[in-house]
């Protein structure tokens, strides 16, 4: 069966401090209480972008610590910065040891193929690893094409997708003609028909507060019991559209802080929550988790 992996949300105080603790708390949460079976960690969900290297060497290195081997870790090293990316997937890899690295296709500036090409190259090239290209299409603006995904399939060291993207077509395309190569999906509100088409695993930010429906959602499928499997995805779909409404990360951290693990506020520019957004909140707690 596909593999649930968290997309882990990062703790930080008012003034944009990493919250260590709560760090080691949501990790613990994740394994112990939502029993995902691995950690997407340095991603959008961890605000990543937002922060300077040795922030997000700690928060690799305090991750680790907490999930030793327990679970599988991807480390998100992909940065406007290519020798940042390098640095950090040196690090992670050699220093603490993790099983994969991903990257988000370089954004802002139009890059063109050949240049997002050598970026992953690039990035592989020193470092004994395999690679998830992160294709999000909507944050970035870039669209790879299906030989385009198989231009970099071609690096043995690029084992595959984290494909956050609503184009099931593409996605078919990719599985049946690469089959050997690893397809995790990104958007939770789609995992349903992400693993009718054929998933290796999902990778999500509601799985923090959610893990147990999606893991269901999959099972279902599992078993071709489509039935079953639309009304989970349909109560997620609720649950999801509420958060998002809400405001993603506010709202996902603020339900976390409802059930114990406080997880503090989002990293400027993004904005701290306000009173209203605390009490949807606790109401999402009572009627979903
Ligand atoms: O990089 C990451 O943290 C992710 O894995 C992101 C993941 O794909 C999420 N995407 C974003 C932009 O947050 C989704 O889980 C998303 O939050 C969810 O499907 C709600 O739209």
């Amino acid at each position: 069966m596909a593999n649930l992996i968290t997309a882990l949300l990062v703790p930080f105080d008012k003034s944009g401090q990493l919250m260590e603790e709560s760090l080691r708390k949501i990790v613990e949460y994740n394994i112990s209480e939502n029993n995902v079976d691995g950690l997407y960690v340095g991603g959008s969900t961890g605000e990543n972008f937002m922060l300077d290297t040795a922030t997000k060497k700690n928060i690799f290195r305090i991750v680790k610590e907490v999930a030793e081997d327990r679970v599988e870790l991807i480390a998100q090293v992909g940065s406007l910065n290519i020798y940042e990316a390098k640095e950090l997937a040196a690090y992670v890899v050699n220093e603490l040891g993790y099983s994969k690295i991903s990257s988000v296709t370089p954004f802002y500036y139009k890059f063109d193929f050949e240049e997002i090409k050598n970026y992953y190259f690039e990035i592989v090239k020193d470092v004994e690893t395999e690679l998830i290209v992160y294709s999000i299409p909507a944050l970035t603006g870039v669209n790879f094409s299906e030989d385009q995904f198989g231009e970099l399939f071609a690096n043995p060291k690029i084992t595959g997708v984290k494909y956050t993207a609503g184009d099931f077509y593409l996605m078919e395309r990719l599985r049946s003609r690469f089959p050997n190569k690893l397809m995790y999906s990104g958007f939770d509100e789609m995992l349903l028909p992400a693993a009718a088409v054929g998933i290796d695993g999902a990778i999500g930010s509601t799985f923090n507060v959610n893990a147990k429906r999606a893991r269901q959602i999959l099972e279902a499928v599992e078993q071709n019991d489509f039935v079953t499997a639309r009304k989970l995805q349909a109560e997620t779909n609720d649950l999801i559209q509420k958060i998002l409404d809400n405001g993603l990360y506010n709202t996902l951290k603020l339900m976390l802080t409802e059930k114990g693990v406080d997880m503090g506020y989002c990293h400027l520019p993004m904005k701290h929550y306000t009173d209203n957004q605390v009490k949807v909140a606790q109401k999402l707690v009572k009627d979903y988790m």
